[in-house]
């Protein structure tokens, strides 16, 4: 998987497990402790009565942290969060000044239907910032199409060094469509479906997003040097019988 994402995994993770441990700890302390000898008569120590809430028992402070150390965790994972949500949603289009995302401009025009400025046989460049975020001097657009229950890759007009497509045999999933994009250069896939919503998800750039039926939505596949080997591309979003086996495979190429 790429930098940005593992480090988020394992931020995740790390916090996973720092409140399950309290979580989990609490309830076994609390299983355990307070257990009652069997066949001896119980003291109601906390004065309860069945039915009534026990006012009595009633701690603010307690209220208050067990409310707040949740939220400001919330809080603390959302900002951690932002910057590769960001990165991975920049938009695809110049905002109101003119200026491009994080990968620029369409490197070779010709080649979409978008008013993107022409620069022929340029290269994306692509270069990671201390993040994991990476940049590109513009990007390659290329499609991709779902429906049930196989994906579609369309090149466009991209040289076979840069893009390229073919056919492969997998253990369990049949024959997949293989997809091949250069290390070091940035695709913007533009995806529909021909039928149901669809979502590829790529295992190894740690993306994913829907695709629907009459509506374009894109996707960014920055390709760099970190992604060594061959990686699946699953379907994301239960689309029926063959869900499970709508896969693909992505191959970077030098
Ligand atoms: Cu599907």
């Amino acid at each position: 998987m790429t930098v940005i994402f593992e480090n988020l995994w394992d931020h995740y993770i790390l916090w996973s497990v720092i409140v399950s441990i309290i979580a989990f700890g609490w309830l076994f302390h609390h299983s355990f402790w307070f257990v009652s000898e069997e066949g001896k008569e119980v003291p109601n120590v906390d004065g309860l009565k069945v039915g009534v809430f026990p006012v009595h028992n009633d701690d603010m402070r307690l209220e208050v942290a067990w409310t707040f150390l949740p939220f400001v965790l919330i809080v603390w994972l959302t900002y951690v969060s932002w910057a590769p949500l960001d990165a991975m949603w920049t938009s695809p289009f110049p905002d109101s000044d003119g200026e491009p995302g994080l990968h620029g401009f369409a490197c070779d025009d010709g080649s979409t239907d978008h008013d993107f400025p022409l620069d022929d046989d340029a290269l994306s460049n692509n270069r990671m910032n201390s993040l994991g975020i990476i940049k590109s001097d513009c990007y390659h657009v290329i499609e991709i199409t779902g429906q049930q229950w196989f994906w579609t890759f369309d090149c466009k007009d991209l040289s076979t060094d840069l893009c390229d497509t073919d056919m492969e045999t997998m253990e369990v999933y049949g024959s997949v469509p293989v997809l091949k994009l250069k290390r070091g250069e940035t695709y913007l896939a533009v995806m529909e479906s021909q039928d149901v919503t669809h979502a590829p998800w790529f295992q190894h750039l740690g993306t994913k997003e829907d695709v629907l039926p009459g509506q374009e939505t894109y996707l960014w596949l920055p390709i760099f040097d970190d992604l060594t080997t061959d990686s699946m591309m699953l379907c994301a979003e239960y689309c029926g019988d063959a869900h499970s086996i709508m896969a693909a495979k992505l191959v970077a190429m030098d």
